[in-house]
């Protein structure tokens, strides 16, 4: 049998590391370190596209339609690292119901992404209105996990 240097790497570091085959994360300290650091990104820019909304901004395509994909190629990244065994422990909001309902969690997860994917996608084009509309779907579903999975 062949066994590749890159598949022998991958089971050396599999079985030395066992924390490193869930998403990468060491341990729960390192997941919930990356998901804050996601969602901190995540809220700053999509915090500037509220002020947009609001009115407290003045309206640059340009602007809206880069923070929209940011806020986009966020919520794409930080599912595995609140699935992380144990981080519902420690210097975390997130609810230990997220962990045991997993699949609710991941389908709310995916219905954000969704709308955040439409958003940026909304953004790219000059309408503020259609992208003030699609705002307040994300900001919907920011809601939604946060008040199901969050603690005060
Ligand atoms: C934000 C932010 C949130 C969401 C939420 C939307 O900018 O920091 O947590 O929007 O308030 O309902």
């Amino acid at each position: 049998m062949k066994i590749s240097l890159k598949g022998l790497i991958c089971a050396v570091v599999l079985v030395a590391v066992p924390g490193l085959a869930y998403a990468g994360f060491a341990k729960s300290e390192d997941a919930i370190r990356y998901r804050k650091a996601v969602m901190t990104v995540m809220a700053q820019h999509f915090g500037r596209i509220a002020a947009v909304v609001k009115g407290e901004m003045a309206y640059d395509q340009k602007e809206v339609a880069h923070d929209a994909m940011v806020v986009k190629a966020m919520s794409e990244v930080p599912w595995e690292a609140f699935m992380f065994p144990g981080s519902d422990m420690g210097d975390t909001t997130l609810k230990s119901s997220a962990m045991k309902e997993k699949d609710k969690f991941m389908s709310v997860a995916q219905k954000f992404e969704s709308a955040t994917q439409k958003l940026a996608e909304t953004a790219a084009k000059d309408d503020l209105a259609a992208v003030k509309a699609q705002f307040g779907e994300v900001a919907g579903n920011c809601k939604t996990c946060h008040s199901t999975f969050r603690k005060k």
